[in-house]
Protein backbone atom coordinates (compact mmCIF):
# COMPACT_ATOMS: atom_id res chain seq x y z
CA UNK A 1 0.00 0.00 0.00
CA UNK A 2 3.08 2.35 0.82
CA UNK A 3 3.71 2.44 -2.85
CA UNK A 4 0.72 3.32 -4.01
CA UNK A 5 -0.02 7.06 -5.35
CA UNK A 6 -3.63 7.89 -5.22
CA UNK A 7 -4.32 8.24 -8.97
CA UNK A 8 -6.78 10.57 -10.73
CA UNK A 9 -9.25 7.55 -11.42
CA UNK A 10 -11.73 9.73 -14.01
CA UNK A 11 -9.82 9.02 -16.75
CA UNK A 12 -11.19 5.38 -16.36
CA UNK A 13 -14.47 6.19 -16.07
CA UNK A 14 -17.37 5.00 -18.39
CA UNK A 15 -15.67 1.50 -18.80
CA UNK A 16 -15.07 -1.42 -16.63
CA UNK A 17 -11.05 -1.46 -16.78
CA UNK A 18 -10.58 0.21 -13.54
CA UNK A 19 -7.46 0.89 -11.48
CA UNK A 20 -8.77 -0.31 -7.80
CA UNK A 21 -8.70 1.97 -4.95
CA UNK A 22 -5.92 2.09 -2.85
CA UNK A 23 -7.11 0.61 0.28
CA UNK A 24 -8.66 -2.69 0.86
CA UNK A 25 -10.96 -1.70 3.81
CA UNK A 26 -11.72 0.44 6.59
CA UNK A 27 -8.21 -0.02 8.57
CA UNK A 28 -6.41 0.40 5.05
CA UNK A 29 -8.76 3.40 4.48
CA UNK A 30 -8.23 4.88 7.94
CA UNK A 31 -4.16 4.60 7.95
CA UNK A 32 -4.54 6.23 4.46
CA UNK A 33 -6.45 9.71 5.87
CA UNK A 34 -4.33 9.14 8.69
CA UNK A 35 -0.94 9.65 6.25
CA UNK A 36 -2.74 12.78 4.95
CA UNK A 37 -3.29 14.29 8.38
CA UNK A 38 -7.05 13.59 8.02
CA UNK A 39 -7.89 11.54 11.19
CA UNK A 40 -7.49 12.22 15.20
CA UNK A 41 -7.05 9.30 17.59
CA UNK A 42 -8.38 9.81 20.76
CA UNK A 43 -7.01 7.24 23.66
CA UNK A 44 -8.48 8.99 27.02
CA UNK A 45 -11.86 6.96 27.97
CA UNK A 46 -14.79 8.26 26.36
CA UNK A 47 -18.71 7.55 27.38
CA UNK A 48 -20.82 6.21 24.92
CA UNK A 49 -24.18 7.34 26.21
CA UNK A 50 -23.77 11.41 25.05
CA UNK A 51 -20.30 12.39 25.49
CA UNK A 52 -19.08 10.41 22.63
CA UNK A 53 -21.30 12.51 20.53
CA UNK A 54 -21.19 15.57 22.43
CA UNK A 55 -17.52 15.47 21.91
CA UNK A 56 -17.58 14.68 18.07
CA UNK A 57 -20.27 17.72 17.46
CA UNK A 58 -18.12 20.20 19.44
CA UNK A 59 -14.94 18.80 17.14
CA UNK A 60 -17.19 19.32 14.17
CA UNK A 61 -18.31 22.60 14.27
CA UNK A 62 -15.68 23.16 12.05
CA UNK A 63 -15.60 21.94 8.25
CA UNK A 64 -12.00 20.84 8.06
CA UNK A 65 -12.76 18.68 11.30
CA UNK A 66 -10.81 15.14 11.34
CA UNK A 67 -12.22 11.91 11.20
CA UNK A 68 -12.71 10.82 15.29
CA UNK A 69 -11.16 7.77 16.33
CA UNK A 70 -12.44 6.62 19.96
CA UNK A 71 -10.21 4.46 21.04
CA UNK A 72 -11.58 3.45 24.76
CA UNK A 73 -14.93 3.62 25.52
CA UNK A 74 -15.95 3.36 28.95
CA UNK A 75 -17.10 0.39 30.77
CA UNK A 76 -16.44 -1.73 26.74
CA UNK A 77 -16.09 -5.47 26.99
CA UNK A 78 -15.10 -5.99 23.60
CA UNK A 79 -12.63 -3.97 23.14
CA UNK A 80 -14.25 -2.13 20.40
CA UNK A 81 -13.16 1.32 19.11
CA UNK A 82 -15.96 3.80 16.90
CA UNK A 83 -14.97 5.69 14.40
CA UNK A 84 -17.26 9.31 14.12
CA UNK A 85 -17.06 11.66 11.48
CA UNK A 86 -15.65 9.01 8.74
CA UNK A 87 -16.30 11.28 6.28
CA UNK A 88 -18.71 14.31 7.24
CA UNK A 89 -17.44 17.65 5.70
CA UNK A 90 -14.26 16.46 4.14
CA UNK A 91 -13.84 16.30 0.70
CA UNK A 92 -10.38 15.25 0.94
CA UNK A 93 -11.32 12.24 2.58
CA UNK A 94 -14.52 11.11 0.60
CA UNK A 95 -11.62 11.47 -2.68
CA UNK A 96 -9.40 9.49 -0.90
CA UNK A 97 -12.32 6.57 -0.53
CA UNK A 98 -13.15 6.87 -4.31
CA UNK A 99 -9.43 7.62 -5.38
CA UNK A 100 -9.62 10.79 -6.63
CA UNK A 101 -7.15 13.41 -6.73
CA UNK A 102 -8.39 15.46 -2.98
CA UNK A 103 -6.90 18.74 -4.38
CA UNK A 104 -9.49 18.62 -7.12
CA UNK A 105 -12.35 21.08 -6.77
CA UNK A 106 -15.86 20.44 -5.73
CA UNK A 107 -17.42 21.24 -8.97
CA UNK A 108 -14.44 18.67 -10.42
CA UNK A 109 -14.94 16.28 -7.90
CA UNK A 110 -18.60 15.97 -8.71
CA UNK A 111 -17.65 15.45 -12.23
CA UNK A 112 -15.14 12.96 -12.11
CA UNK A 113 -18.09 11.00 -9.50
CA UNK A 114 -20.17 11.05 -12.29
CA UNK A 115 -18.26 9.04 -14.49
CA UNK A 116 -17.49 6.75 -11.37
CA UNK A 117 -20.58 6.06 -10.63
CA UNK A 118 -21.61 4.86 -13.72
CA UNK A 119 -19.59 1.48 -13.81
CA UNK A 120 -20.55 -1.65 -12.22
CA UNK A 121 -18.26 -4.44 -11.08
CA UNK A 122 -20.16 -7.57 -9.48
CA UNK A 123 -18.86 -8.61 -5.76
CA UNK A 124 -16.13 -11.42 -5.88
CA UNK A 125 -16.48 -14.66 -3.22
CA UNK A 126 -14.20 -15.33 -0.54
CA UNK A 127 -13.69 -18.28 1.82
CA UNK A 128 -14.90 -18.00 4.71
CA UNK A 129 -11.89 -18.98 6.54
CA UNK A 130 -10.43 -16.19 4.18
CA UNK A 131 -12.63 -13.64 5.53
CA UNK A 132 -11.29 -10.81 8.41
CA UNK A 133 -14.80 -10.61 9.60
CA UNK A 134 -14.54 -14.33 10.40
CA UNK A 135 -11.87 -13.66 13.50
CA UNK A 136 -14.72 -14.44 15.82
CA UNK A 137 -17.93 -16.29 14.72
CA UNK A 138 -20.76 -16.35 17.39
CA UNK A 139 -24.43 -17.79 17.06
CA UNK A 140 -26.91 -18.81 19.48
CA UNK A 141 -26.90 -18.09 23.26
CA UNK A 142 -23.15 -16.98 23.17
CA UNK A 143 -24.60 -13.91 21.04
CA UNK A 144 -24.58 -10.94 23.56
CA UNK A 145 -24.67 -7.39 21.22
CA UNK A 146 -24.92 -5.39 24.71
CA UNK A 147 -21.29 -5.85 24.74
CA UNK A 148 -20.61 -4.03 22.52
CA UNK A 149 -20.33 -0.13 22.78
CA UNK A 150 -23.95 1.12 20.96
CA UNK A 151 -24.04 5.47 21.56
CA UNK A 152 -27.18 7.10 22.47
CA UNK A 153 -26.00 10.41 20.87
CA UNK A 154 -28.96 13.33 21.76
CA UNK A 155 -30.50 13.44 25.17
CA UNK A 156 -34.20 12.66 23.75
CA UNK A 157 -33.09 9.93 21.92
CA UNK A 158 -35.49 6.80 22.64
CA UNK A 159 -32.34 4.17 23.05
CA UNK A 160 -28.44 3.16 22.18
CA UNK A 161 -27.95 2.92 18.61
CA UNK A 162 -25.77 0.12 17.10
CA UNK A 163 -26.62 0.78 13.60
CA UNK A 164 -26.03 4.09 12.24
CA UNK A 165 -23.11 4.34 10.21
CA UNK A 166 -23.76 0.53 8.68
CA UNK A 167 -25.31 -0.68 5.89
CA UNK A 168 -28.41 -3.47 5.52
CA UNK A 169 -28.38 -5.98 3.12
CA UNK A 170 -31.72 -7.68 2.01
CA UNK A 171 -32.91 -9.61 -0.81
CA UNK A 172 -35.95 -9.59 -3.19
CA UNK A 173 -37.71 -13.02 -3.26
CA UNK A 174 -39.47 -12.05 -6.90
CA UNK A 175 -36.25 -10.69 -8.40
CA UNK A 176 -32.78 -12.06 -5.88
CA UNK A 177 -31.36 -8.69 -5.99
CA UNK A 178 -29.35 -7.96 -2.96
CA UNK A 179 -30.48 -4.54 -1.87
CA UNK A 180 -27.73 -2.68 0.43
CA UNK A 181 -29.57 0.70 2.48
CA UNK A 182 -28.33 2.35 5.53
CA UNK A 183 -31.12 2.36 8.34
CA UNK A 184 -31.46 3.13 11.99
CA UNK A 185 -30.89 0.32 14.32
CA UNK A 186 -31.73 -0.01 17.93
CA UNK A 187 -30.31 -2.17 20.24
CA UNK A 188 -33.33 -3.77 22.22
CA UNK A 189 -31.36 -6.83 23.95
CA UNK A 190 -28.11 -9.12 23.52
CA UNK A 191 -30.29 -10.99 20.33
CA UNK A 192 -32.60 -8.11 19.45
CA UNK A 193 -31.90 -4.99 16.62
CA UNK A 194 -34.77 -2.19 16.02
CA UNK A 195 -34.82 -2.05 12.59
CA UNK A 196 -36.49 1.28 11.25
CA UNK A 197 -37.35 2.01 6.99
CA UNK A 198 -39.33 4.44 6.17
CA UNK A 199 -41.72 4.17 3.77
CA UNK A 200 -40.65 3.15 -0.06
CA UNK A 201 -36.94 2.28 1.15
CA UNK A 202 -35.97 -0.53 -0.56
CA UNK A 203 -35.14 -2.53 2.66
CA UNK A 204 -38.72 -2.05 3.42
CA UNK A 205 -40.07 -2.93 -0.07
CA UNK A 206 -38.36 -6.11 0.16
CA UNK A 207 -39.06 -7.08 4.21
CA UNK A 208 -42.98 -6.59 3.02
CA UNK A 209 -42.69 -8.85 0.15
CA UNK A 210 -40.66 -11.99 2.56
CA UNK A 211 -43.99 -10.99 4.77
CA UNK A 212 -46.86 -11.22 2.10
CA UNK A 213 -45.46 -14.61 1.30
CA UNK A 214 -45.99 -15.76 4.81
CA UNK A 215 -41.85 -16.31 5.71
CA UNK A 216 -39.44 -13.91 7.43
CA UNK A 217 -37.10 -11.82 6.25
CA UNK A 218 -33.35 -12.76 6.37
CA UNK A 219 -31.26 -9.62 7.02
CA UNK A 220 -27.51 -8.96 6.97
CA UNK A 221 -26.03 -5.41 8.58
CA UNK A 222 -22.55 -4.12 9.31
CA UNK A 223 -22.09 -2.06 11.88
CA UNK A 224 -18.66 -1.25 10.91
CA UNK A 225 -18.20 -1.01 7.21
CA UNK A 226 -15.84 1.41 4.62
CA UNK A 227 -16.62 4.29 3.61
CA UNK A 228 -17.78 3.32 -0.06
CA UNK A 229 -19.86 0.14 1.37
CA UNK A 230 -21.53 3.22 3.89
CA UNK A 231 -21.93 5.80 0.95
CA UNK A 232 -23.88 3.87 -1.24
CA UNK A 233 -25.76 2.11 0.86
CA UNK A 234 -27.52 6.20 1.35
CA UNK A 235 -28.09 6.53 -2.85
CA UNK A 236 -31.22 5.57 -3.95
CA UNK A 237 -30.54 3.13 -7.18
CA UNK A 238 -33.39 1.71 -9.21
CA UNK A 239 -34.89 -1.30 -7.60
CA UNK A 240 -33.59 -3.59 -9.52
CA UNK A 241 -30.11 -2.28 -9.01
CA UNK A 242 -27.84 -3.76 -6.45
CA UNK A 243 -26.34 -1.41 -4.53
CA UNK A 244 -22.98 -3.76 -4.40
CA UNK A 245 -22.14 -3.89 -8.43
CA UNK A 246 -22.17 0.31 -7.85
CA UNK A 247 -19.72 -0.12 -4.72
CA UNK A 248 -17.34 -2.36 -7.15
CA UNK A 249 -17.33 0.31 -9.76
CA UNK A 250 -16.77 3.20 -7.13
CA UNK A 251 -13.87 0.76 -6.20
CA UNK A 252 -12.29 -0.22 -9.11
CA UNK A 253 -12.94 -3.94 -7.83
CA UNK A 254 -15.22 -6.08 -6.58
CA UNK A 255 -17.00 -6.08 -3.25
CA UNK A 256 -15.48 -8.94 -1.23
CA UNK A 257 -18.39 -11.17 0.44
CA UNK A 258 -18.00 -14.31 2.14
CA UNK A 259 -20.76 -17.36 3.22
CA UNK A 260 -23.18 -16.23 6.31
CA UNK A 261 -23.54 -18.93 9.07
CA UNK A 262 -28.00 -18.92 9.30
CA UNK A 263 -28.85 -17.26 6.44
CA UNK A 264 -29.01 -17.30 2.56
CA UNK A 265 -27.39 -13.94 2.39
CA UNK A 266 -23.76 -13.11 1.60
CA UNK A 267 -21.80 -11.15 4.34
CA UNK A 268 -18.72 -8.41 3.58
CA UNK A 269 -15.83 -10.34 4.02
CA UNK A 270 -13.60 -7.40 5.05
CA UNK A 271 -16.60 -5.54 7.48
CA UNK A 272 -15.56 -5.02 11.29
CA UNK A 273 -19.07 -6.39 12.88
CA UNK A 274 -21.86 -8.60 10.83
CA UNK A 275 -24.74 -9.16 11.98
CA UNK A 276 -27.02 -12.04 10.23
CA UNK A 277 -30.58 -12.32 11.72
CA UNK A 278 -34.05 -12.67 10.41
CA UNK A 279 -37.38 -10.28 10.81
CA UNK A 280 -40.53 -12.13 11.58
CA UNK A 281 -44.13 -10.91 10.77
CA UNK A 282 -45.77 -9.18 13.68
CA UNK A 283 -42.39 -8.86 15.87
CA UNK A 284 -41.77 -4.75 16.89
CA UNK A 285 -40.77 -3.30 19.40
CA UNK A 286 -41.05 0.27 20.06
CA UNK A 287 -38.16 2.30 18.46
CA UNK A 288 -36.92 6.13 18.50
CA UNK A 289 -37.05 8.79 18.43
CA UNK A 290 -33.42 9.61 17.57
CA UNK A 291 -31.80 13.13 16.35
CA UNK A 292 -31.87 13.74 13.29
CA UNK A 293 -29.71 15.24 9.56
CA UNK A 294 -32.33 17.61 9.90
CA UNK A 295 -30.91 18.97 13.42
CA UNK A 296 -34.64 17.57 15.42
CA UNK A 297 -35.53 14.69 16.87
CA UNK A 298 -37.49 13.08 14.31
CA UNK A 299 -40.58 10.77 14.60
CA UNK A 300 -41.95 9.76 17.72
CA UNK A 301 -41.70 6.80 19.27
CA UNK A 302 -44.02 4.02 17.86
CA UNK A 303 -43.22 0.06 17.03
CA UNK A 304 -40.60 -1.12 14.50
CA UNK A 305 -39.77 -4.53 13.10
CA UNK A 306 -36.97 -6.19 15.38
CA UNK A 307 -34.36 -8.31 13.98
CA UNK A 308 -33.64 -11.82 15.66
CA UNK A 309 -29.77 -12.35 15.63
CA UNK A 310 -29.08 -15.73 14.76
CA UNK A 311 -25.14 -15.38 13.90
CA UNK A 312 -22.48 -12.47 14.56
CA UNK A 313 -19.24 -11.86 12.87
CA UNK A 314 -16.46 -9.71 13.78
CA UNK A 315 -12.69 -8.87 13.83
CA UNK A 316 -10.90 -8.37 17.24
CA UNK A 317 -11.15 -4.96 18.52
CA UNK A 318 -13.63 -4.18 15.89
CA UNK A 319 -13.64 -0.74 14.66
CA UNK A 320 -17.57 0.28 14.42
CA UNK A 321 -18.89 3.43 12.31
CA UNK A 322 -21.25 5.80 13.96
CA UNK A 323 -22.67 8.61 12.21
CA UNK A 324 -23.57 11.26 14.06
CA UNK A 325 -27.02 13.48 12.77
CA UNK A 326 -26.80 17.06 13.30
CA UNK A 327 -26.50 20.69 11.70
CA UNK A 328 -24.48 20.77 9.58
CA UNK A 329 -20.80 20.64 9.62
CA UNK A 330 -21.86 18.21 12.18
CA UNK A 331 -23.61 16.06 10.13
CA UNK A 332 -22.08 12.53 8.85
CA UNK A 333 -24.48 12.86 5.99
CA UNK A 334 -22.46 15.63 4.35
CA UNK A 335 -19.60 16.35 1.95
CA UNK A 336 -20.48 12.76 0.25
CA UNK A 337 -24.08 12.75 0.16
CA UNK A 338 -23.78 16.68 -1.65
CA UNK A 339 -20.82 15.58 -4.10
CA UNK A 340 -23.07 12.09 -5.20
CA UNK A 341 -26.60 13.62 -5.39
CA UNK A 342 -25.44 16.44 -7.29
CA UNK A 343 -23.42 14.35 -9.66
CA UNK A 344 -27.00 12.11 -10.09
CA UNK A 345 -28.91 15.57 -10.47
CA UNK A 346 -26.42 16.33 -13.48
CA UNK A 347 -26.62 12.74 -14.87
CA UNK A 348 -30.98 12.57 -14.54
CA UNK A 349 -31.12 16.22 -16.60
CA UNK A 350 -28.27 14.33 -19.54
CA UNK A 351 -30.48 11.87 -19.81
CA UNK A 352 -33.48 13.47 -20.03
CA UNK A 353 -31.81 15.69 -22.70
CA UNK A 354 -32.18 19.11 -21.69
CA UNK A 355 -29.36 20.97 -23.15
CA UNK A 356 -27.11 23.61 -21.60
CA UNK A 357 -27.15 22.33 -18.06
CA UNK A 358 -23.42 22.90 -16.99
CA UNK A 359 -22.94 22.43 -13.34
CA UNK A 360 -25.45 21.06 -10.09
CA UNK A 361 -24.85 21.62 -6.58
CA UNK A 362 -26.80 20.76 -3.57
CA UNK A 363 -25.13 21.85 -0.55
CA UNK A 364 -24.61 19.70 2.12
CA UNK A 365 -25.77 22.95 4.42
CA UNK A 366 -29.23 22.97 3.60
CA UNK A 367 -30.46 19.75 5.97
CA UNK A 368 -27.65 17.20 4.10
CA UNK A 369 -28.07 18.32 1.00
CA UNK A 370 -31.71 17.76 0.74
CA UNK A 371 -32.83 20.99 1.28
CA UNK A 372 -31.83 22.92 -1.84
CA UNK A 373 -30.25 22.47 -5.50
CA UNK A 374 -28.42 24.92 -7.76
CA UNK A 375 -27.98 24.45 -11.24
CA UNK A 376 -25.84 26.05 -13.35
CA UNK A 377 -26.55 26.35 -17.25
CA UNK A 378 -26.10 28.22 -20.80
CA UNK A 379 -29.72 29.82 -21.42
CA UNK A 380 -29.60 29.30 -24.96
CA UNK A 381 -33.53 30.16 -25.72
CA UNK A 382 -36.35 31.73 -24.28
CA UNK A 383 -37.92 29.71 -21.63
CA UNK A 384 -35.26 27.71 -21.31
CA UNK A 385 -34.06 28.61 -17.39
CA UNK A 386 -37.95 27.65 -16.35
CA UNK A 387 -37.61 24.38 -18.70
CA UNK A 388 -34.20 23.20 -16.33
CA UNK A 389 -35.82 24.70 -13.23
CA UNK A 390 -38.88 22.39 -13.45
CA UNK A 391 -37.25 19.23 -14.58
CA UNK A 392 -34.65 19.77 -12.04
CA UNK A 393 -37.12 20.05 -9.44
CA UNK A 394 -38.68 16.37 -10.12
CA UNK A 395 -36.05 14.75 -11.39
CA UNK A 396 -35.47 11.74 -9.79
CA UNK A 397 -32.01 12.56 -8.09
CA UNK A 398 -33.52 16.14 -6.78
CA UNK A 399 -37.10 15.43 -6.44
CA UNK A 400 -37.33 14.22 -2.24
CA UNK A 401 -37.29 16.70 0.14
CA UNK A 402 -35.71 19.74 -2.08
CA UNK A 403 -37.74 23.17 -1.26
CA UNK A 404 -35.15 25.06 -3.33
CA UNK A 405 -34.29 24.66 -6.31
CA UNK A 406 -32.02 28.07 -8.27
CA UNK A 407 -31.00 28.32 -11.27
CA UNK A 408 -28.00 30.21 -12.39
CA UNK A 409 -26.15 31.22 -15.56
CA UNK A 410 -22.90 29.51 -16.50
CA UNK A 411 -20.60 31.87 -14.85
CA UNK A 412 -21.40 31.18 -11.53
CA UNK A 413 -20.09 28.36 -9.67
CA UNK A 414 -23.00 26.68 -8.37
CA UNK A 415 -20.68 25.04 -5.18
CA UNK A 416 -19.46 28.62 -4.19
CA UNK A 417 -22.34 30.37 -2.35
CA UNK A 418 -20.99 33.52 -2.28
CA UNK A 419 -21.28 33.30 -5.92
CA UNK A 420 -25.00 32.02 -5.78
CA UNK A 421 -26.00 34.45 -4.00
CA UNK A 422 -24.36 37.54 -5.79
CA UNK A 423 -26.64 36.02 -8.59
CA UNK A 424 -29.67 35.88 -6.40
CA UNK A 425 -29.38 39.47 -5.99
CA UNK A 426 -28.60 40.82 -8.81
CA UNK A 427 -29.82 38.41 -11.78
CA UNK A 428 -33.43 37.46 -9.58
CA UNK A 429 -36.55 39.97 -9.51
CA UNK A 430 -38.66 38.00 -7.12
CA UNK A 431 -41.82 39.31 -8.54
CA UNK A 432 -40.86 37.94 -11.53
CA UNK A 433 -38.71 34.95 -11.09
CA UNK A 434 -40.64 32.54 -8.25
CA UNK A 435 -42.97 29.51 -9.02
CA UNK A 436 -44.25 26.91 -6.20
CA UNK A 437 -44.54 23.82 -6.58
CA UNK A 438 -47.01 22.19 -4.09
CA UNK A 439 -47.90 18.78 -3.02
CA UNK A 440 -44.27 17.69 -3.53
CA UNK A 441 -42.33 14.23 -2.56
CA UNK A 442 -41.75 15.10 0.94
CA UNK A 443 -40.44 13.58 4.24
CA UNK A 444 -42.22 13.01 7.96
CA UNK A 445 -38.66 14.28 9.03
CA UNK A 446 -39.33 17.79 7.57
CA UNK A 447 -40.76 19.81 10.62
CA UNK A 448 -42.24 22.93 8.73
CA UNK A 449 -45.18 21.45 7.23
CA UNK A 450 -48.10 22.04 9.64
CA UNK A 451 -50.32 20.60 10.45
CA UNK A 452 -48.06 17.60 11.08
CA UNK A 453 -50.83 15.05 9.13
CA UNK A 454 -49.59 17.24 6.16
CA UNK A 455 -46.16 16.03 7.01
CA UNK A 456 -45.34 13.82 3.95
CA UNK A 457 -46.44 16.19 1.53
CA UNK A 458 -43.77 19.51 0.60
CA UNK A 459 -43.29 22.43 -1.88
CA UNK A 460 -40.80 23.89 -3.58
CA UNK A 461 -39.89 27.26 -4.75
CA UNK A 462 -38.32 27.48 -8.27
CA UNK A 463 -35.76 30.52 -8.51
CA UNK A 464 -34.75 32.01 -11.56
CA UNK A 465 -31.57 33.61 -10.82
CA UNK A 466 -30.31 33.93 -14.23
CA UNK A 467 -30.59 36.92 -15.93
CA UNK A 468 -33.49 37.74 -17.54
CA UNK A 469 -33.60 35.96 -21.29
CA UNK A 470 -35.73 38.93 -22.38
CA UNK A 471 -33.28 41.84 -21.75
CA UNK A 472 -30.25 39.66 -21.93
CA UNK A 473 -28.70 42.27 -24.56
CA UNK A 474 -29.17 45.15 -22.09
CA UNK A 475 -28.22 43.37 -19.16
CA UNK A 476 -25.26 45.26 -17.78
CA UNK A 477 -21.89 43.69 -18.23
CA UNK A 478 -20.10 41.70 -14.89
CA UNK A 479 -16.96 43.84 -13.81
CA UNK A 480 -14.29 41.33 -15.18
CA UNK A 481 -10.40 41.97 -14.93
CA UNK A 482 -9.00 42.83 -18.84
CA UNK A 483 -7.01 39.65 -19.40
CA UNK A 484 -3.79 41.91 -20.46
CA UNK A 485 -3.68 42.94 -16.78
CA UNK A 486 -4.83 40.01 -15.38
CA UNK A 487 -1.44 37.95 -16.58
CA UNK A 488 0.48 40.85 -15.69
CA UNK A 489 -0.66 41.45 -12.20
CA UNK A 490 -0.20 37.34 -11.71
CA UNK A 491 3.60 37.28 -12.83
CA UNK A 492 3.81 40.19 -10.35
CA UNK A 493 2.44 38.25 -7.82
CA UNK A 494 5.41 36.98 -5.25
CA UNK A 495 7.53 40.25 -6.28
CA UNK A 496 4.48 42.36 -4.68
CA UNK A 497 4.84 40.25 -1.09
CA UNK A 498 1.44 37.53 -1.97
CA UNK A 499 1.76 34.20 -1.30
CA UNK A 500 0.99 31.18 -3.15
CA UNK A 501 -0.22 31.20 -6.71
CA UNK A 502 -3.18 34.16 -7.04
CA UNK A 503 -6.80 33.21 -7.75
CA UNK A 504 -7.86 32.01 -11.51
CA UNK A 505 -10.88 34.12 -12.76
CA UNK A 506 -13.25 31.67 -15.51
CA UNK A 507 -13.86 34.40 -17.58
CA UNK A 508 -12.28 38.18 -18.47
CA UNK A 509 -13.41 41.68 -19.62
CA UNK A 510 -14.87 41.38 -23.34
CA UNK A 511 -14.80 44.65 -25.68
C1 LIG B 1 -26.45 7.77 8.55
C2 LIG B 1 -27.74 7.51 7.82
C3 LIG B 1 -28.85 7.09 8.50
C4 LIG B 1 -30.06 6.81 7.83
N1 LIG B 1 -31.11 6.34 8.54
C5 LIG B 1 -32.22 5.92 7.88
C6 LIG B 1 -33.28 5.28 8.59
O1 LIG B 1 -33.23 5.10 9.80
N2 LIG B 1 -34.36 4.86 7.89
C7 LIG B 1 -34.47 5.06 6.54
O2 LIG B 1 -35.46 4.66 5.96
N3 LIG B 1 -33.49 5.69 5.84
C8 LIG B 1 -32.36 6.10 6.47
N4 LIG B 1 -31.33 6.71 5.79
C9 LIG B 1 -31.50 7.00 4.35
C10 LIG B 1 -31.35 5.75 3.47
O3 LIG B 1 -30.12 5.14 3.71
C11 LIG B 1 -31.43 6.13 1.98
O4 LIG B 1 -32.72 6.63 1.73
C12 LIG B 1 -31.12 4.97 1.04
O5 LIG B 1 -31.47 5.36 -0.27
C13 LIG B 1 -31.83 3.71 1.41
O6 LIG B 1 -31.49 2.68 0.49
P1 LIG B 1 -32.57 2.14 -0.54
O7 LIG B 1 -32.77 3.26 -1.53
O8 LIG B 1 -31.92 0.96 -1.14
O9 LIG B 1 -33.79 1.86 0.25
C14 LIG B 1 -30.13 7.00 6.44
C15 LIG B 1 -28.99 7.44 5.75
C16 LIG B 1 -27.81 7.68 6.42
C17 LIG B 1 -26.58 8.12 5.65
MN1 LIG C 1 -31.67 0.25 -3.12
Amino acid sequence: MEEQSIEQRGAAAGSNQATPVAWKDLREWITLVEREGLLKRIDKTVDADEELAAIAYLATRREDAPALLFETIAGDRSGARILANMLGSSKERYALAVGLDPTLSTAETIAATRDLMQRRIKPVQVAKADAPVNEVVLRGDAIDLTQFPAPKFWPGDGGRYIGTGDITLTRNPDTGRINVGCYRQMLHGPRRVGLYCSPGKHGLIDREAWWARGKPCEVVAAYGIDPVLFMLAAQVFGIKESELDVAGGLMGRGVALTEAETVSLPIPANAELVIEGFLHPGDSEDEGPLGEFTGYYGRERAPQPVIEVTAVHHRRSPILTAALMAKYPSCEIGAYYAIMRSARILEDLDRIGVSGVVGAYAHPAAASGWGMAVVSMQQQYAGHAAQVLALSAQCPAAAYYTKWIIAVDEDVDPTDLNDVLWALSTRCHPAEDLDILRNTWSTGLDPSQYPPERRPYGSKVLINACKPHQHIKQFPQATLLRQSVYERAAARWHELGFEGSPPKPTAFHKE
